[in-house]
């Protein structure tokens, strides 16, 4: 791997020469504005368009949802809120939920059908502890970061403690 090394330190070594600070920082920071248009590399928050405000119909259930294999957790990567005091869908009393969120594309067996559910961790209270589901359906591991979702959700709120996951049904996958 020598040669890797002589390779990047030579580049490194040539850009510091030929360009001034200012400049790679203006063309990094153009490149990774620019960048934000062409690739959405955010989490999206579309918790006002979700189950809780009525967007999508809701699908059949059936199964237990408490248990890590009913078909709506199939991405879901933390403690779930209906073991702590909360529902599937809503956050426990003393939490609030985050405005952003992973999102995951499950199968509804019972309907056949695939949902687009987010999930959104509930917010200021201490770890809940109960009912851990660590699923992993379409995630990559953490050094592909956006599409990781060992992420605590939390990050953007007022408090940044994580205390349980929901998981709402967005709406159909087509
Ligand atoms: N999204 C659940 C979570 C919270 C904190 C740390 C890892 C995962």
């Amino acid at each position: 791997m020598n040669w890797v090394d002589r390779l990047g330190e030579g580049l490194a070594r040539g850009v510091a020469h030929n360009v001034s600070r200012r400049s790679l920082l203006s063309s990094v920071s153009r490149i990774l504005v620019g960048s934000a248009f062409i690739m959405p590399v955010l989490p999206i928050s579309r918790i006002a368009h979700a189950e809780e405000g009525g967007g999508a119909a809701a699908p059949a259930n059936g199964g237990d949802p408490t248990n890590c294999e009913y078909w709506r957790h199939c991405a879901l990567d933390g403690f779930q809120c209906s073991c702590c005091g909360g529902t599937l869908n809503s956050c426990p009393a003393g939490s609030e939920a985050s405005p952003i969120s992973w999102v995951g594309t499950c199968h509804n067996p019972h309907e056949n059908k695939n949902y687009v559910v987010a999930y959104h961790d509930c917010c200021g209270k201490t770890a809940c502890g109960r009912c851990y589901c660590g699923n992993q359906v379409d995630e990559r591991p953490g050094y592909e970061f956006f599409r990781h979702n060992d992420v605590d959700w939390c990050m953007a709120n007022r408090s940044a403690v994580y205390h349980c996951t929901v998981s709402l049904i967005v709406g159909p996958a087509t």
